[in-house]
């Protein structure tokens, strides 16, 4: 109870202080669970909940936190007592696993530039497009939508982010590939890009190719952008299989999605980056952790984290700490936080004071976790004089995971995002392995596994795996939900190969 004394001080002074204009004032429901670093003690608090899959969550200009719902919703929610005042639907969003209501920026200088930027994902004669469009803000609502312009869109990788540059003249788009191959090498496709244009829409003179919105090509799925106050421009970008990336943004600069994954290892992807002058990333996960929300830590008020990137995750259901050198060019440490206590983590924002808070993202498309009964919820991490509860652990970074795998550890590492943990998928789009015929037939599986399946919705070759690697995984399914059969062993996987 200590805690959440000492949590309701620190926000009672803050009350006089917003001018986020509220009539009730009710206290955040603190749940009094702290997080010790070197010498500072965090805490972490239910801000709001009952969200229905906030998509983007950022510090507005009126110390509100600003928040689209993946359903076609945008409110603010008044950091202090978590009210939310909802200021617009927009009833033609269309909602299919990733695609929706996403991003959206919303200018700081309101008073010249009352403009809020959003996209989302609407349909048209059986066709779907990613719209950026701008509003006006006046007197509590959002009015005078104006549309920018569309790209197409599928039901997944739509990215997306949108961000103003540091000097506030230019608005970014980070756009998804539309899980099309081949847009985001194509420089006259729009997807798989981050664009850069004038706040009112138009092509910057500037913009490395004349005519062309293109800042940046070569990403797949990117949901997390920030221009940071360092001086630099970053992104975080889904992988397929593996690979998931934080990049460095460069003018022009080509991050090899679709023909290179994560760093340039490969043979075919050292051939291809040298003809293509691809960037490799500044860091790359493998397995996967579907990184989202990006936002850089300059604050004094945690000062093991200044100078950071803080990326939220959805499959690695935590909140890293990416240290950065001096420079801000490298990442030198990652950290892990929060990792299964809150569930998938989609977006986070960082107030002036130094606050962070973060956003669940329990209620989407995929059912990775259990929802807690009040999700989906925003949450405040800010610092206390002294820790009340049992810290929550911190992991380190486990570099040598791979060598120690048995069959069920790779299940759970490269294909329980989809297929769940229980073989069971996702009805309609990931099927479930429950006494599948694929599994029985052992030539049909491994073929799947290391070619990968080029459908709609698609499955990832895993021919990056070894032999001994494949063959654990696949004698673990064959074994598993329901199926019965015998060990998959190197020398048939060879055959494949
Ligand atoms: C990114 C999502 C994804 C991941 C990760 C994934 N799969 Fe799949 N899997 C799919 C999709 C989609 C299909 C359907 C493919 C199709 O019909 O073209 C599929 C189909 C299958 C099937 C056929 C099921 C049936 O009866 O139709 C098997 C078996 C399978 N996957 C095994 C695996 C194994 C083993 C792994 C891990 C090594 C894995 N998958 C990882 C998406 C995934
Ligand atoms: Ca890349
Ligand atoms: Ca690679």
């Amino acid at each position: 109870m200590k805690n959440s004394l000492i949590v309701s001080t620190i926000i009672g002074l803050s009350i006089i202080l917003s001018s986020c204009n509220t009539k009730t004032k009710r206290f955040s429901k603190v749940i009094d669970n702290n997080i010790q670093l070197e010498s500072t003690v965090l805490s972490i608090s239910v801000v709001a909940d009952s969200l229905n899959v906030p998509w983007e969550i950022l510090w507005g200009p009126d110390d509100c936190i600003w928040i689209t719902e993946q359903k076609g919703v945008i409110s603010r929610i008044n950091p202090i007592n978590g009210d939310k005042k909802k200021m617009l639907t927009i009833p033609q969003v269309w909602m299919k696993r990733t695609s929706g209501l996403l991003g959206m920026a919303v200018h700081p200088n309101q008073k010249e530039n009352p403009y809020v930027f959003v996209n989302y994902t609407l349909e048209k004669e059986g066709e779907c497009f990613s719209r950026l469009e701008r509003y006006t803000f006046y007197k509590d609502t959002l009015m005078q939508p104006k549309i920018i312009f569309e790209i197409p869109a599928g039901t997944g990788h739509n990215g997306s982010r949108l961000t103003f540059s540091r000097n506030l003249q230019f608005l970014y788009w980070a756009t998804g590939d539309a899980a099309k191959d081949g847009n985001a090498q194509d420089e006259k496709s729009l997807n798989g890009k981050i664009l850069r244009m004038n706040l009112n829409g138009e092509i910057p003179q500037d913009n490395p190719t004349k005519d062309s919105y293109v800042w940046a090509s070569g990403l797949r799925n990117v949901q997390g952008l920030v221009d940071a106050s360092n001086n630099n421009l970053y992104a975080s970008d889904h992988g397929d299989a593996i690979e998931d990336e934080v990049n460095l943004i460069l003018p022009n600069g080509n991050y090899g999605w679709d023909v290179i994954e994560g760093f340039h290892d490969q043979d075919n992807e050292k051939e291809y980056a040298e003809l293509h002058k691809n960037v490799e990333p500044m860091y790359s996960w493998t397995p996967t952790i579907a990184p989202a929300g990006l936002d850089y830590y300059s604050s004094n008020k945690i000062p093991e984290w200044k100078n950071s990137l803080l990326l939220t995750t959805l499959k690695g259901k935590s909140l890293r700490v990416l240290k950065l050198n001096q420079s801000g060019l490298e990442i030198v440490n990652e950290e892990i936080y929060l990792e299964d206590v809150y569930g998938r983590i989609r977006d986070l924002c960082v107030s002036p004071e130094g606050d962070i808070y973060i956003s669940t993202s329990n209620h989407d498309w995929n059912p990775m976790s259990k929802p807690h009964s009040t999700d989906d919820r925003i949450l405040k991490i800010t610092t206390v004089e002294k820790a009340v509860k049992v810290p929550l652990r911190q992991k380190e970074t486990e570099l040598d995971a791979l060598k120690q795998n048995t069959g069920e550890i790779l299940y759970e590492k490269y294909c329980a995002a989809c297929h769940k943990q229980d073989g069971n998928g996702i009805k309609e789009v990931y099927p479930s392995l429950i006494g599948s015929s694929i599994v029985q037939d052992k030539k049909a599986l491994i073929s799947l596994v290391l070619k990968g399946s080029d459908n709609d919705i698609s499955m990832p070759s895993f021919k990056f795996l070894t032999n001994e690697e494949v063959g654990k995984v696949l004698t673990y399914v064959r074994n598993s939900f329901e199926n019965k059969g015998d060990s998959v062993v190197e020398e048939d996987i060879e055959k494949f190969r």
